[in-house]
């Protein structure tokens, strides 16, 4: 019985100092998109990143699957108070991207199929901390949770994660995408509780 309950309370507090303050621990995946799911089949499927000088570059779905694909495991918080723990990703690092086109922009404006958009700085996307994410749990990722591929940047409040990645637009200044013209924070650290304004 004691050896139990330790491990127990042993269990409970490393989940405990994992979750940002305000959160709870959630064991299922929540839905939550702004509009309907955009169906993007992947023969038609690229990625974007336009440059400062205003220069496209694109990977195509059999472009992006030649580089190299990391396993991610991590922890996963939503601004509205849910986080989940240990989940299991595979992808490609955003910083390949960007080293691949060579433009050292401090900013990038996010944009998806469907129109959502967020700002995050080159910071926040490089440094083993961005990915283009293919796979959740060992599957392909799921329409309703952003396949076939998302942003997964799960350092930031999940609304920085975009799904239905489509490309980035590469910045000198910092501008808010969707959610942050609605009152989010430009930033969206969930151990500083950068929720909103
Ligand atoms: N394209 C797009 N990406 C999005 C959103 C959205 O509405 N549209 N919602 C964001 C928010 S607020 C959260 S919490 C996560 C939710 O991801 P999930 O539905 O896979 O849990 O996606 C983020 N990425
Ligand atoms: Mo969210």
């Amino acid at each position: 019985m004691s050896v139990i309950s330790r491990g127990f309370g042993a269990r409970r507090r490393e989940s405990d100092e994992r979750l940002p303050p305000g959160q709870y621990l959630t064991g299922d995946f929540p839905v939550l998109s702004a509009g309907p799911t955009p169906r993007i089949p992947t023969e038609s499927w690229e990625f974007v990143v336009v440059g400062r000088d205003g220069i496209r570059h694109t990977w195509t779905w059999e472009e992006l699957h030649a580089l190299p694909i990391e396993t991610i495991t991590t922890d996963i918080h939503c601004v509205t108070r849910w986080s989940k723990l240990g989940t299991q990703w595979r992808g490609v690092a955003v910083e390949r991207l960007l080293d691949a086109v060579g433009d050292d922009a401090a900013f990038a404006e996010v944009f998806s199929y469907g129109g959502y958009t967020t700002n995050l700085s080159r910071d926040d996307l490089v440094g083993g901390r961005a990915w283009i994410a293919l796979e959740f749990d060992g599957e392909p990722l799921a329409p309703e949770h952003g396949g076939p591929a998302r942003l997964l940047v799960p350092h930031l409040y999940f609304w920085k994660s975009a799904k239905w990645v489509h490309g980035l637009n590469l910045r000198e200044h910092d501008a808010p995408g969707f959610w942050e013209q609605n009152g989010y924070n430009m930033h969206g650290d969930p151990w500083k509780e950068e929720r909103y304004w």
